[in-house]
């Protein structure tokens, strides 16, 4: 008898657990994340001293201005109104230029992205200029909310879709308590920022291109994404020589693309649709010695001292 009670109340209490989180995300899903990062002030503030005292010592930037510009960028609007022109201020405080050749983009391979910029030190992410150096890893939204009803998911390119603008004329603060999902928004403040910088670096790329693609996942090129949607679409053919393509994938697979197939041979096309010249490579041997950092006992690790210890 007492197993039967037991047995109904665990039933009783999952079921109202599964209710409840169906509740919590039908309710909520416009502030379903986390909120402002924490001391955000102080990171930005921080990050910006660093980038030009120490990261680029010739670089002149006023931190203090370029502070104030966000704010406003951020503040002045809804949470999910910020749009691309409302940071103009911010981009215009911070101008810069990149050396030729250098130019490294990503999509989904931001881990190894991470280790291949840090030993191919030339090479230039845009990570790597003030505004993705201040900003990478940061979430950012103001209290402000609209009226406007969530927007189903829609990836990247979605969010040029046209829409009423409820924009708010009052200053509010940032809200650290949750934010709302970039799928959520028709302007959201970090995925309009990052389209920006995406756009603003993209225009600037010269020289050969590097772009480091995922090809453990179906659409290693998907034009949904920040590549394939903004970067893409602003290189510039003349500037540009050549678009050198890697794709790698993880040492244990899945191994789904390759230069010559799916997504990547699309991306090849438009790439000589649009005059570029380009390179692919799916074996680049410093991105498997990357990752063999990680599993030196992989047997794609294994060099010819350990298969033939004696010689
Ligand atoms: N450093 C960043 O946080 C960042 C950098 C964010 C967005 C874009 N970028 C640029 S664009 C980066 O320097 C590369 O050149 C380009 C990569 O963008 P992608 O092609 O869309 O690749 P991805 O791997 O899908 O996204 C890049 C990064 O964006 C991710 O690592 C996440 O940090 C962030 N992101 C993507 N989707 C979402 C997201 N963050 C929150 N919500 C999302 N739905």
């Amino acid at each position: 008898m007492e197993r039967v009670r037991m047995m109904v109340t665990n039933f009783i209490t999952s079921v109202a657990a599964c209710l409840l989180l169906l509740f919590m995300t039908r309710v909520a899903p416009l502030r379903a994340h986390l909120g402002t990062t924490p001391n955000i002030k102080h990171i930005v503030m921080g990050r910006c001293f660093n980038y030009v005292t120490l990261v680029k010592p010739d670089s002149r930037f006023d931190c203090e201005e370029i502070w104030r510009a966000f704010e406003e960028a951020v503040l002045r609007q809804a949470s999910c109104d910020v749009a691309c022109e409302h940071y103009r201020r911010l981009f215009r405080a911070m101008p810069q230029t990149g050396a030729c050749h250098r130019f490294l983009l990503w999509s989904k391979t931001r881990k190894l992205t991470q280790d291949y910029a840090a030993v191919a030190r030339h090479l230039w992410t845009l990570e790597d200029t003030l505004a993705g150096y201040m900003f990478n890893d940061l979430i950012w939204c103001s209290q402000q909310e609209d009226s406007r009803r969530p927007l189903p998911a829609t990836g990247w390119r979605g969010d040029q879709s046209q829409g009423q603008a409820v924009s708010a004329t009052s200053v509010s603060d940032f809200d650290f308590g949750s934010c709302p999902e970039w799928s959520a928004c028709l302007h959201h403040p970090v995925h309009s920022l990052w389209r920006q910088a995406s756009k603003n670096f993209a225009e600037m790329a010269c020289g050969n291109v590097t772009v480091l693609l995922n090809g453990s996942i179906e659409k290693a090129f998907n034009r949904n994404s920040m590549f394939g949607s903004v970067e893409l679409d602003g290189l510039n053919p003349q500037r540009v020589h050549y678009v050198n393509i890697k794709v790698a994938t993880n040492l244990d697979g899945p191994f789904i693309e390759s230069c010559g197939r799916g997504s990547v041979a699309d991306l090849i096309h438009i790439l000589q649709a649009r005059g570029f010249r380009w390179t692919c490579s799916d074996s680049d041997r410093i991105l498997t010695m990357l990752q063999c950092v990680h599993k030196p006992e992989h047997r794609a690790c294994r060099t010819c001292a350990d298969t033939h210890p004696g010689i």
